[in-house]
Parts: C-alpha cells; sequence; structure tokens
C-alpha cells in the first residue's frame, strides 16, 4: 500500500507501480488529488481531508476486464449499507448513488502491453465529507457524513472496502457479482440519453447483459447495445448530462 498526503492522480501513481511490476491487491491511497481524474478529461473534485480516494491493481482475466467497474461499484454500495445507508443505487455505468445523488465515481482503466494484459486499476473516490456548496456540484452530488449524520471514521471505511473488493475481485466472472450489480441499477427501465462512442443514443434502457452492457430500445424500437458511454437519466442533455 502507498499513501500521499498528496499527489497528482492515484490512478496515474497505480499505473505506473502497474508497469513497473506491482502485484495484484496492491493499493495507492492519497488524500488530496491535484489531477484527480474522472472519464473523459473531466476532473474529480475531493478537498484534503474529506474523502477517500484509492486505486486498486488488478489482474483480472482478459475476458473480466469489463467487470472491474461492476466489483468497485457493488463494493462501494456494500459499504454505503454497512453504514447505515438506505438509499444506495447504482447508475451505469459507473456513479453509485445514495439518495439519488452521486457520492461516489469508479474510474478502471486498463494497461497493456501490446496485446498481453497487465492489469486494470480500479480507481474510487468516494465523498465522505466533502462541502459542495459554490462548487457547481451542488444538486447531483453528496456526501456520506451529511447523509448519513454520523461520523464517518475513513480508516475503517477503508477497511471495509478492501475488503469488499478482494472478494469480487476473487470472483469477477461470478453471476453473484452481476446480480449484486444489477439489483442496484437504477438506470434500467428510465428513458435515457446517452453519449455513447458512436453518437447519441435516445431511448429506455430495457435491460443490462452480463457484460455490463446497456441495452437501449430507441423511438425506432431498435435495440442498441452500449458497452461504454455516458448517460443522463430521464432527459435530453450534454456530454456532461449527469
Ligand atoms: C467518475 O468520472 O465518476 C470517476 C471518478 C473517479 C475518481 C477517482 S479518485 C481516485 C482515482 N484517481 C483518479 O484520478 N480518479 C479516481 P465521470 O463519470 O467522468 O464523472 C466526473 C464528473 O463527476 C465531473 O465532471 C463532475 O461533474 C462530477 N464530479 C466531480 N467530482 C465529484 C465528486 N466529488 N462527487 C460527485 N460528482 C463529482
Amino acid at each position: 500500500m502507498r499513501f500521499y498526503q498528496s499527489i497528482g492522480s492515484t490512478n496515474d501513481v497505480a499505473l505506473d507501480w502497474l508497469r513497473e511490476g506491482g502485484s495484484a491487491g496492491s493499493v495507492v491511497i492519497a488524500d488530496e488529488q491535484t489531477k484527480g481524474r474522472g472519464r473523459l478529461g473531466r476532473s474529480w473534485f475531493a478537498p484534503p481531508g474529506s474523502a477517500l480516494m484509492l486505486s486498486v491493481l488488478l489482474k483480472p482475466p482478459v475476458d473480466d476486464v469489463g467487470r472491474v467497474t461492476m466489483a468497485g461499484a457493488v463494493a462501494i454500495a456494500e459499504l454505503l449499507e454497512h453504514l447505515g445507508a438506505a438509499d444506495v443505487g447504482i447508475k451505469w455505468p459507473n456513479d453509485v448513488r445514495l439518495n439519488g445523488r452521486k457520492v461516489c465515481g469508479v474510474l478502471p482503466e486498463a494497461a497493456w502491453d501490446g496485446p498481453h494484459l497487465l492489469g486494470v486499476i480500479l480507481g474510487m473516490g468516494l465523498n465522505v465529507r466533502i462541502d459542495f456548496a459554490g462548487s457547481g456540484l451542488e444538486d447531483s452530488a453528496i456526501s456520506i457524513e451529511p447523509a448519513l449524520g454520523h461520523f464517518i471514521n475513513r480508516l475503517d471505511a477503508l477497511k471495509f472496502l478492501l475488503s469488499r473488493v478482494d472478494e469480487w475481485a476473487a470472483r469477477l466472472g461470478s453471476h453473484s457479482l452481476y446480480a449484486a450489480w444489477k439489483r442496484r441499477l437504477v438506470t434500467v427501465g428510465q428513458p435515457v440519453t446517452v453519449n455513447a462512442v458512436d453518437g447519441l443514443v435516445q431511448g429506455r434502457a430495457e435491460a443490462v447483459d452480463e457484460h455490463g452492457a446497456l441495452l437501449v430500445r430507441t423511438g425506432e424500437g431498435i435495440v442498441k447495445r452500449i458497452v461504454a458511454g455516458d448517460i443522463a437519466l430521464g432527459e435530453t442533455r450534454g456530454r456532461d448530462g449527469h
């Protein structure tokens, strides 16, 4: 485990560590990130002392790479439930929600050496006590402490989270992981607008499959399978529509 008071991005440190031969289960943690990343070049906001930010090195079989996001989201959801949260959901593909707002983002990044998979970094940023006032995220984000109304010991939370990640990392290909993820998904059944890699898809999220892909039925009645993308629930919004 490597801990940093302040670092650019835990995912970057973990990717370097992986390329240098770091073993599965190694963890990079930071109290502050100066270049915390989301997907698609977006930034991750978390002042020092207010969040849990970590990256876990995993070495899954190639077929299970797409399952890493599921493992992260489910482990976070289980932590929240363990802490007493009642309203926990997963928004496809990588947000964990508490009381309908984003409490955590999961950022999986694979590293390849040519055709050979070196591993996958499972990055997670969990809001423990972030004050979102004036950040522009007041309406979309939430932190655990104010939501649950009690103090959260970040070290205890980290221990629990890592034990759940270990558990799921060992069973990435299992049906039980898929079931645990699917059960908490808030996306299925909703009208969605997806910024998929090959363009905008509008329709109704009908189902997910075992690979984590989202099946969207468009207005024309065609079912499109989306493996990666960005969605706005229930309305038409732009690329950063959360
Ligand atoms: C994510 O991206 O949700 C993945 C975030 C992963 C962060 C962790 S922290 C540890 C590790 N090291 C890193 O450098 N990253 C990972 P995405 O779906 O693209 O969402 C990003 C968007 O979420 C931003 O554009 C904001 O709108 C919003 N956002 C930023 N900070 C937030 C926060 N603390 N809570 C809720 N929403 C936030």
